[in-house]
């Protein structure tokens, strides 16, 4: 693992966050790392960072999913970014951060791309159905008793259909969106960006606009969809997302089921 990089994100360190950001305002690129939230984890279990600290990295031995999934970037084709979140929240808003992160990807996706991205609940960002970037945000404990957020996200950039593993479900990159390669530095730049906006909103208590564009951006309301959640197959038509009930799904008698955690999709919208 080394610290610093010949890396297209280089020019991130130290310069590229706007004096007020606090998301970005201070930023590490690493060559290769086990996984990014990982590596914030211990930063965080050793009380070395400050809030809004960004770790990118260009390769991963060990990325992460949920449920002890694994993400999947060849070497420097994607984004693969941590920042330590230390808002004023108790551990029960973890859902928001995961809102925060795949709202600026989002809007990441559609500032450096024609394309048009949607958020699969709990955590997916998608393109056509395609997913295109996924969240993984953590509660991390710091030395002093106290609590921080870890928000990972991956988006995929430079990769080429063919270069995603056959065995998961549509996948898509900025590259296949665009028809181009795509600067790697643009896209950190705008995810950054982004992710600083939301976050301001998140601690100045806007839970209303972060819902309100998640239901805006939802690829699932309004539509059948089929999930498995807590061992159970659910079946009806996705009615509501919030932050705080998560998934509300009606049921073909008018019943509703709440699903406060992440649901496994088998129809409707592209497995997960
Ligand atoms: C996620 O999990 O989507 C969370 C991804 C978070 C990755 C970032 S990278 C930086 C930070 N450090 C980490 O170690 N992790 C975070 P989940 O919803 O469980 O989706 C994982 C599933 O997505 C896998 O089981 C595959 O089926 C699929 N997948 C893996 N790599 C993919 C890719 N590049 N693009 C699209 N789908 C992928």
């Amino acid at each position: 693992m080394t610290d610093f990089a010949q890396s297209e994100l280089a020019p991130l360190v130290g310069v590229a966050a706007p004096v007020d950001a606090t998301v970005g305002a201070r930023t590490l690129v690493l060559n290769s790392v086990d996984s990014t939230n990982i590596y914030a984890a211990e930063l965080v279990r050793k009380g070395e960072f400050v809030e809004g600290q960004a770790i990118f990295a260009d390769r991963q031995t060990d990325g992460r999913g949920r449920m002890g999934r694994s993400w999947h970037c060849p070497d420097a084709a994607g984004i693969l970014l941590s920042v330590i979140l230390t808002p004023d929240l108790a551990a029960a808003y973890l859902p928001a951060i995961t809102a925060i992160g795949a709202l600026a990807l989002a809007d990441a996706v559609e500032s450096v791309a024609p394309a048009e991205a949607r958020i699969r609940w709990p955590n997916d960002v998608v393109v056509d159905h395609a997913k295109i970037a996924g969240v993984l945000a953590r509660i991390e404990k710091t030395p002093d008793g106290g609590r921080c957020f870890v928000l990972g996200v991956g988006l995929n950039v430079n990769i080429a259909r063919e270069e995603f593993p056959p065995d998961i479900p549509p996948a898509t990159s900025l590259q296949v969106c665009a028809g181009r390669p795509v600067s790697r530095l643009e896209a950190a730049k705008a995810l950054l960006r982004s992710l600083d906006e939301w976050y301001r909103r998140l601690k100045a208590g806007d839970f209303g606009a972060i819902e309100a564009r998640l239901r805006e951006r939802s690829s699932l309301l309004g539509r059948e969809i089929t999930v498995e959640y807590r061992g159970e197959t659910i079946t009806g038509v996705a009615s509501d997302i919030s932050l705080v009930d998560g998934l509300t799904i009606t049921l073909p008698d008018g019943s509703a089921r709440v699903c406060h955690e992440s649901v496994t999709s088998l129809a409707g919208h592209g497995r997960t």
